[in-house]
Formats: structure tokens, sequence, C-alpha cells
């Protein structure tokens, strides 16, 4: 017979998807996208002691095991001073653009600008709040395993900084995306149930399924937006968390569909810049029952 690590990476389709049982069956090692080496088009591509300091702080993740405390980071006055600029920039354009939601839950964060918060503290404060934990992760976890993690109320989370030279841009998720744009949204008892919904229909998914329950990920928990007051508000970490994508989704230009998890969504991308297209719900008591109608509808194949 076939040796199992001769295929590790074509699982032929016949091959019976592994459920998980408990968050410690789910693989936090499988990253996608950027793994140590950065790609030319990467701001910290060429700067050998950022990439050294990303490995290094990617290894705390890759050995953190469930139950640990997550390692407290000392983070450089470099790296402080980003955070700090950051959330300089967003906080002018949250009253305007943030959904009530998030106002309220980032309020509840109480973030100093004179430190990185540590994620230990944080998964402390969402598991009070909301029986949410966050686990760490070296990078770009590979969908199935992130959206699974999300079944067992853990939001995988990176701790590395991005570069410097580009404080409003980042091609991949760093700490400030997760800290700004999902944590305080966590804490919110209904968002953290979209995304609960989310990873309980990806449990046992077949590999298409798990692509459209990205595509669902992706319009809500990364770039949802909710109708409020008759305006479209954002509640979505990817439009949250950066500078240009809120003012372009606040500005009204792109175009507004009601979200359908039953119908085929449009394909993303990370790359084409600001998004065009923004999925609505009309509330989240709305978005949770949509999408606890959906996750309960979903077929599962059985191991
Ligand atoms: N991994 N660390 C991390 N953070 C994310 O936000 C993330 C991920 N893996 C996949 C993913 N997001 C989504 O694009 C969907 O595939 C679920
Ligand atoms: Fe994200």
């Amino acid at each position: 017979g076939e040796d199992a690590a001769s295929r590790t990476d074509q699982t032929p389709q016949s091959e019976a998807i592994k459920i998980p049982r408990s968050i410690e069956e789910v693989d936090n090692g499988s990253l996608l996208g950027f793994g140590d080496d950065l790609a030319e088009d990467h701001p910290g591509y060429l700067d050998e002691e950022y990439k050294a300091r990303r490995v290094m702080i990617g290894n705390l993740g890759r050995s953190h095991k469930v139950g640990q405390e997550i390692p407290r980071l000392q983070y450089t006055d470099t790296e402080i001073a980003t955070w700090k600029e950051i959330l300089d920039s967003l906080e002018e354009f949250f009253p305007r653009f943030a959904c009530k939601e998030y106002l309220d839950a980032y309020a509840l964060c109480d973030f100093s600008k004179e430190e990185v918060p540590q994620l230990q503290d944080m998964s402390e404060l969402l598991q009070k709040q909301s029986g949410w934990s966050i686990r760490p992760v070296a990078g770009l976890l590979h969908p199935r395993d992130f959206l699974n993690g999300l079944a067992f109320k853990t939001f995988h989370s990176t701790q590395y900084m991005r570069h410097h030279s580009k404080p409003m841009y980042t091609p991949e998720p760093d700490v400030c995306h997760e800290l700004i744009g999902h944590v305080p949204m966590l804490l919110n008892p209904q968002y953290a149930q979209l995304a609960h919904e989310i990873g309980l229909a990806s449990l046992g998914a077949s590999e298409k399924d798990i692509w459209h329950l990205t595509k669902v990920y992706w319009y809500t928990i990364e770039f949802g937006v909710v109708m409020q007051e008759g305006e479209a508000k954002a509640f979505g970490a990817g439009i949250i968390s950066s500078y240009g994508e809120i003012q372009h989704q606040g500005a009204g230009k792109a175009t507004l569909q009601k979200l359908d998890p039953y119908s085929k969504l449009p394909k993303m991308s990370y790359k084409d810049g600001y998004q065009q297209l923004y999925m609505t719900l009309d509330s989240f008591e709305d978005g949770v029952k949509l999408l606890r109608n959906f996750a309960s509808s979903r077929p599962k194949s059985c191991a």
C-alpha cells in the first residue's frame, strides 16, 4: 500500500475527512501563503532582522499547546510605534464607519497605545465575556483548520507585527489585524455566534463546502457590513482594521448585496486592493438566525 507521508498534499476525494472532537485535534501548524520565507512584495522581504523576529514569534505559536498560557512578548519600541500609529489613524474613522457593536466592544478592550496588548490577556477577557479563546498561530492557517477552530470557540491569532515601513498595510494577518479587527467583535455574543455557526458547518465538510464556507466567512467575519439607520456600517475585521478599506467602504461607492449563504457567492481576493462588493446583514440578530439555519442544514459527511 501507499504510505501516508507520500500523499500528505493530495488527499484523495474518497479519503475520510477527519472531524476533530476537541480543539487539541485541530492542527495549528499547516500554513498557507507566507511561511517563513516572505514573498518579494512583502514589505519585510529585504529586512533580515524582521524576518528572524517573525520566525521567532511564529515558533512560539507552533510550539504552543492547548491549555498553556500564551507566551508574553516584549514588543520593541518600533513595533509599539506601529501599533500606536495604526490605532491613532483608525480611531478617527470608527465613530463614523464602524457599527454600534464594534464601538461598544472597542471601548471594553480599553487598549493602551503605550504597549501592544498581550494575546493571553485578550484571551482571558474573551473567555470571561463570550467563552472564546485565542490560540497563537505562525501565519495564515489552512482554511479547514482555521474554520474548525471556530467550532470550538477558538480564534487562531498571529502574534507578530507587520513591517514598520508600511504601518497602514499588511499582505497577511498580523497582531494588529487580530487585535483591532477580530478580538473586539468576538466580545460581542452575536458576532461570536456568527463565527461559531460557520465553524460548526465546517466540521466534516467536503473540500467544496470548505471553499463555500471560506467565502461565507469572508463576506461576514472578514468584510461584513450591517444595516444601521439606513447605512451600511462595518463589522468585518478586514474593513475595521484597515486605514484604506474603512474609508473606501465608508464612502459608500462599493456595491452592497444582502448576504444569502445558500447562493453561490462571488469569488474574493486578497490582492485586488479594496473590495468592490460588500454583503449586508439586516441586523446581527437576523444574521445569527440566517447562519444558524444555514449551518444546521449542512449535510455532514461522517468519518
Ligand atoms: N489564518 N491565522 C489566520 N488568520 C485568518 O484570519 C485566517 C487564517 N486562515 C484562513 C482564513 N483566515 C480565511 O481566509 C478562511 O479561509 C477561513
Ligand atoms: Fe481576519
